[in-house]
């Protein structure tokens, strides 16, 4: 892991702020006034929610806590905490209005960048290793993925725009085997890992296969043309029972044109690529598509070892490439392009293994529940993760198209419910390595 001196964290904090800012900024100046304030979905807040939320959380961590300054505004905390009003309530709450979300965001961001200059990144957990800072940082970027999906939900002529992710490289074989044996899970050095992440303890593994690229459209196709839908063999009991309430018949946002499917994509119409990772799906649609292909969803740590686990070193690394930061080269992230690339691209992002597109692209459903690593301890406030363990939630992995590297560690732990369809989530299959197939 880094070890960064003080004037190298204050830049990298800098830096890492600027970057979130610029992309909530583009994110809520796409659009007008009006589109900021209303509802775009029930499962989502009004874009000026988020905006002001951002500066809340920013305000309570940054200037009131590791600054010690007085409130900005103190009045308004009940309002832009999550816990107190679902999202569905959000657009008839008193809010700011967009102009004074603007100024509130830029008040409290001018205050943590004198907070900053007299930082001491040493004495409190909160801030050694600037840590405060860094999960401000990504909680800023984990509200912009939030924000890009309700973008996404928006009903308008396109606001975003972005050039086309890189084109696929031939994959030598469609799964890769990953030997048995224990692999560090978690993470006890990364500087800016979370709670959730923490610490790292040893998993044993038996032998499996993963699919090499995730499951892509043209196989998903192929699944509902042989009635994968209607036929409850593939699906758990739950999951039928969600299908059929639900009516689902092919992913969020895919409607029939014909013969084939299009779908709307920020506001653009387009045939659906065969060659893109399937995405838009919940984690019952993904579970019943790798029952239908003979296979099943990895395991959250199948899927961890499958990312950092290098077979030479024995060692855990932070990314699948290496300890590196990701480059553009390596994964499709940040709302760099508004899309997956295509199944098999990235290939300097392959891991040691060989699995491709592990960061970035579509999270990836495993087939795990959001549970506490061993010896967990909750750090610094329970509602950021402790709240939510349990069997409600699945975890994904891995971050999408709209996910920040500042976020997109191979440690990195999202969790939602398993009927949610509006994140940017895709999967990739895993199947047990029979003794015959070892060698
Ligand atoms: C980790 C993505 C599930 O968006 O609900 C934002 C992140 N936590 N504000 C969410 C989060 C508090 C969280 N997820
Ligand atoms: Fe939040």
């Amino acid at each position: 892991a880094r070890e960064l001196g003080a004037e190298e964290l204050r830049a990298l904090v800098a830096k890492s702020l600027d970057r979130a800012r610029e992309r909530s900024t583009l994110l809520t100046d796409a659009v007008d006034d009006e589109d900021l304030v209303r509802q775009h979905s029930k499962l989502m807040s009004p874009l000026v929610w988020d905006l002001a939320h951002i500066g809340n959380q920013e305000e309570l961590w940054l200037v009131r806590d590791v600054g010690g300054r007085e409130p900005v505004r103190i009045d308004i905390d009940e309002l832009y905490d999550a816990f107190q009003h679902p999202r569905a309530d959000r657009p008839q709450l008193p809010l700011l209005n967009p102009t004074e979300a603007r100024a509130y965001v830029r008040e409290v961001r001018d205050k943590v960048y004198d907070v900053l200059s007299g930082a001491r990144f040493e004495g409190r957990r909160l801030t050694e290793n600037a840590f405060a800072f860094g999960m401000i940082v990504q909680h800023e970027q984990q509200h912009d993925e939030t924000m890009l999906a309700t973008h996404q939900l928006r009903v308008g002529a396109p606001v975003l725009h972005a050039p086309e992710p890189p084109p696929a490289a031939p994959v030598a074989t469609p799964e890769v085997l990953v030997p048995a044996g224990e692999f560090t899970m978690g993470t006890a050095t990364e500087p800016w890992a979370l709670d959730n992440e923490r610490t790292a303890h040893q998993v044993h593994v038996d032998a499996f296969f993963i699919d090499t690229v995730p499951v892509t459209n043209g196989a998903y196709f192929e699944f509902i043309a042989a009635g994968g839908y209607d036929d409850p063999r593939w699906w758990s009991e739950a999951g039928w029972a969600h299908r059929v309430e639900a009516k689902l018949e092919a992913p969020r946002f895919w409607a029939r044109d014909g013969d084939r499917w299009v779908r709307t994509r920020f506001g653009v119409v387009e045939p659906v690529p065969a060659d893109e990772p399937v995405v838009h799906v919940c984690f019952y649609e993904a579970q019943a598509f790798a029952a239908w292909a003979g296979k099943r969803l990895p395991t959250e740590a199948e899927w961890e070892k499958a990312a950092r686990f290098d077979p030479a070193s024995g060692r855990s690394r932070r990314f699948p490439w290496g300890d590196e930061d990701p480059t553009p080269e390596h994964a499709n992230l940040g709302q760099r392009h508004l899309r997956p690339a295509p199944a098999g691209a990235y290939p300097r992002g392959a891991s040691a293994l060989g699995v491709r597109q592990l960061i970035g692209d579509v999270w990836e459903w495993t087939a795990s529940d959001f549970l506490p690593y061993p010896g967990f301890a909750m750090f610094p406030y329970p509602e950021y993760s402790e709240v939510f363990f349990g069997p409600d939630y699945k975890v994904l992995r891995g971050g999408s198209f709209g996910t920040d590297e500042s976020v997109a560690r191979a440690t990195f732990r999202n969790w939602d419910y398993p009927i949610r369809r509006q994140i940017f989530a895709g999967f990739r299959c895993a199947r047990d390595a029979h003794p015959e197939e070892l060698g």
